[in-house]
């Protein structure tokens, strides 16, 4: 084939393939929005914005509130990348638990939620990206947690445990942008909202789990050899519309 046939080839090809994609994501989109007795009460959109993987398009967070045996549509129109949604945590014994899509495309989801409590989903080739969904019981004080979590390792812990308290700081620091830790200020100081949640029936604030730690850098005991490379999705960086850096940095220095 010649360089002008190629060219036309892959100009006719593109767009078509531009269009097919189109269309599947529209009919897969179309048909699980319109399951029969299933509205969603919530949406989380995944995206490509630094902390915002699921983004709730109403207040911009990453965690939606519903009530028991309400829906929340999980979609993909406003990301450049296919992603799984799978779940990393939820309350052990809801039905239609864990959600898990084998492979990465950008197909929604709509789950019914019938349990009150906690449940976070992830991106198994993004396994930072977090966004959660609280099944709140109107009745109960303060937003429900649950009593227990059942984690994707396979292991149940009380929500009153370390674990899961250390589970819930990642979750909001890691969806929250302002709180990512910033080497330049002395401390790492995470402050949260006096947000009352309920964990198996005892009421506490957010606020309890806030820390603040000094950000201290550690001289390496022994010079370095050659380069590092540190690449990251999260960083934004002026003047470029999409987010993620290389550096390199010469370890001998
Ligand atoms: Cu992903």
């Amino acid at each position: 084939m010649n360089q002008t046939s190629f060219l036309a080839l892959a100009l006719v090809a593109f767009p078509l393939a531009n269009a097919a994609n189109a269309v599947e994501r529209s009919k897969s989109e179309d048909v699980i929005i319109s399951r029969p007795g299933v509205l969603p009460s919530a949406v989380l959109e995944m995206t490509d914005e630094p902390g915002k993987w699921f983004k709730d398009p109403k207040s911009g967070g990453s965690l939606v509130v519903i009530k028991p045996g309400q829906a929340v549509l999980i979609k993909m129109t406003d990301t450049n990348t296919d992603h799984t949604i799978t779940s990393l945590l939820w309350q052990p014994g809801a039905a239609n638990f864990p959600v898990d899509q084998e492979r990465p495309s950008n197909a929604s989801v709509t789950q019914t939620f019938d349990k009150p409590g906690l449940y976070v989903f992830t991106c198994k080739v993004h396994p930072y990206m977090l966004g959660a969904v609280v099944v709140d019981d109107p009745t109960t004080e303060g937003l429900d947690i649950g009593s227990e979590i059942q984690l994707v390792t396979g292991a149940k812990v009380p929500t009153t445990s370390d674990i899961a308290k250390k589970l819930l700081r990642t979750f909001f620091i890691g969806t929250t942008p302002t709180l990512w830790r910033d080497y330049r200020t002395r401390n790492w100081e995470v402050k949260f909202p006096d947000l009352p949640i309920n964990l198996a029936g005892s009421v506490l604030k957010l606020s309890a789990l806030n820390f603040s730690e000094p950000n201290a850098l550690l001289q390496p005991q022994s010079p370095g050899v050659g380069e590092v490379w540190v690449d990251t999705q999260f960083e934004g960086v002026s003047g470029k519309t999409k987010h993620g850096t290389a550096t390199q940095i010469d370890a001998s220095n």
